[in-house]
């Protein structure tokens, strides 16, 4: 298989030939927040793959390794991909209600991508923060950016906390977190993004903002020689939406308590009796089923472009 690292690219957006199926129409303006990972690199280099997609960044969270950590494979990733000048935003180092974040070291190694230990990059991040540079990217281009959220949901949060005209200019959000009707993978309730910062995950779900979620119960459908493509899956959920079935439903993350970290969504099939903490929230798209076949055919095709 010919990788995508090997790939050498002089502009931001992604480029490359078209064909794969889908007509082009001026291209997608996208952020990836993500914290890399082994599997966020494999989606953001599917990102840089996809001649339809403009990437205006990416902006980094803790989760699979810490957020300075995030950062430096950011940085690495976009120089690999050719793309060196790419704005790379640092996040958060904490979850939005503070203290020392959960972080996945014992599945990516302590460098974050397999203990690779790449030498350090010679791009910087930019001087604005994470949150700073989504507010001010779909500001400057209200109804046009969209987002692929592959952590920890703080980011996100935090710059629907800063600008409450944020959910209503970007113009969709594309989570991967959660587990609909099913077991998390953190524990039986709680799946690790969600997890990671469940207070940002509820500010985010309940914002108002076009999203649609992958959970788990999603991505561990496509599997390839024996891995999981969770980040990978839920990219092809941006850019093929049509492979995916989609339901509304308010979804709400338990903050406390033993579920916390759970998401539950009301599929709006019952009325209540009296109002309870999903009422009045703009509801949200959640993954329902995938086209499994096509979903792997798509990502082994964007891998094998040269
Ligand atoms: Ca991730």
């Amino acid at each position: 298989m010919a990788s995508p690292m090997s790939n050498s690219r002089g502009g931001f957006a992604a480029g490359g030939k078209e064909g794969l199926g889908f007509h082009v129409s001026g291209k997608e303006k996208i952020i990836i927040d993500t914290d890399p990972g082994v599997d966020d690199s494999m989606a953001i280099f599917l990102a840089f793959q996809s001649p339809q997609l403009e990437i205006l960044g990416l902006t980094t969270v803790f989760g699979n390794t810490a957020t300075e950590d995030a950062t430096r494979n950011a940085l690495l990733l976009c120089e690999i991909a050719g793309c060196p000048g790419l704005p790379v935003a640092e996040g958060s180092s904490e979850p939005l209600k503070g203290g020392k974040p959960r972080v996945a070291d014992f599945v990516h190694g302590s460098d974050g991508l397999g203990n690779i230990f790449l030498p350090p990059p010679k791009s910087k991040k930019i001087e604005n923060t994470a949150s700073e540079f989504l507010v001010d990217m779909v500001s400057q281009h209200p109804g046009e950016v969209s987002i692929l959220a592959l952590g920890p949901l703080t980011n996100l949060a935090l710059a629907v906390k800063r600008d409450s005209t944020f959910a209503s200019k970007v113009k969709r959000v594309v989570i991967l977190g959660g587990s609909f009707f099913a077991l998390g993978n953190v524990n039986p309730a709680a799946e690790a993004n969600i997890y990671g910062d469940p207070e940002a995950a509820d500010v985010v779900f309940t914002c108002g903002a076009n999203i649609s979620v992958v959970g788990i119960n999603i991505t561990t459908q496509v599997k390839m020689t024996g891995i999981f493509l969770h980040d990978p899956v839920s990219f092809v959920a941006l850019v093929r939406p049509d492979l995916f079935t989609f339901k509304k439903g308010v979804v709400r993350v338990e903050t406390q308590g033993l579920c916390v970290g759970h998401t539950l969504m009301d599929q709006g099939l019952k009325k209540w009796n009296s109002s309870n903490p999903w009422t009045g929230h703009s509801p949200v798209s959640v993954a329902w089923t995938v086209n499994v076949d096509e979903v792997r055919d798509y990502i082994l095709e964007l891998l094998m472009k040269p």
